[in-house]
């Protein structure tokens, strides 16, 4: 069982304020994160502050789409999920797509930001790209969140 509860990874999944206002694309994200094999682990509705924004979005200070990237994410509720599967960081990131929506919809128009992001910054859902990422996002937006309990409650499902 402790090694099949392994295979299972962790990922920080945001869907952001352009499209968790619209309950139809809600439920399209929901459906497709189902069908592609992902537990959500735990969920919460939020909007986040200037300073939260900030903070988290931290590695991006200074760069040009900065002040617009906070602007955006502090404009509306938000849905955070931790997602879990195996290999969940790149299965999420690859079902997300590539970060521009415009390129997205030119080479993988199935994924997430091709059919429901709108343009450069405006990009319907974020993933942590790595492994400390995602323990640091998870712990961001869940800090009550016990990974450890989680995969031992887990653990039946997978026996
Ligand atoms: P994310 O962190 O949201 O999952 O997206 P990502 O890794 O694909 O992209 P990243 O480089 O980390 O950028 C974070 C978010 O900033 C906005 N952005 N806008 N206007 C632009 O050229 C631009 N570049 C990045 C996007 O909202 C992106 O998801
Ligand atoms: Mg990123």
């Amino acid at each position: 069982v402790a090694r099949l509860a392994q295979k299972l990874e962790l990922t920080l999944g945001l869907v952001k304020p352009d499209v968790a206002s619209k309950p139809e694309v809600v439920k399209a994200i929901r459906e497709a994160i189902i069908k592609k094999n992902f537990y959500f682990a735990n969920t919460r509705m939020l909007t986040l502050s200037q300073a939260d924004a900030e903070s988290f979005y931290g590695e991006h200070k200074g760069k040009f789409f900065f002040p617009e990237l906070i602007a955006f994410m502090t404009s509306g509720p938000i849905f955070a999920h931790v997602l879990a599967r195996d290999n969940a960081i790149k299965e999420w990131r690859a079902l997300m797509g590539p970060t521009k929506p415009s390129q997205a919809r030119k080479d993988a128009p199935q994924t997430l930001r091709a059919q429901f992001g709108t343009e450069d910054t405006f990009n319907a859902v974020h993933g942590s790209d790595s492994p400390m990422s995602a323990a640091r996002e998870v712990g961001f937006y869940f800090p009550d969140f016990n990974v450890d309990e989680w995969f031992v409650k887990q653990e039946p499902a997978f026996a």
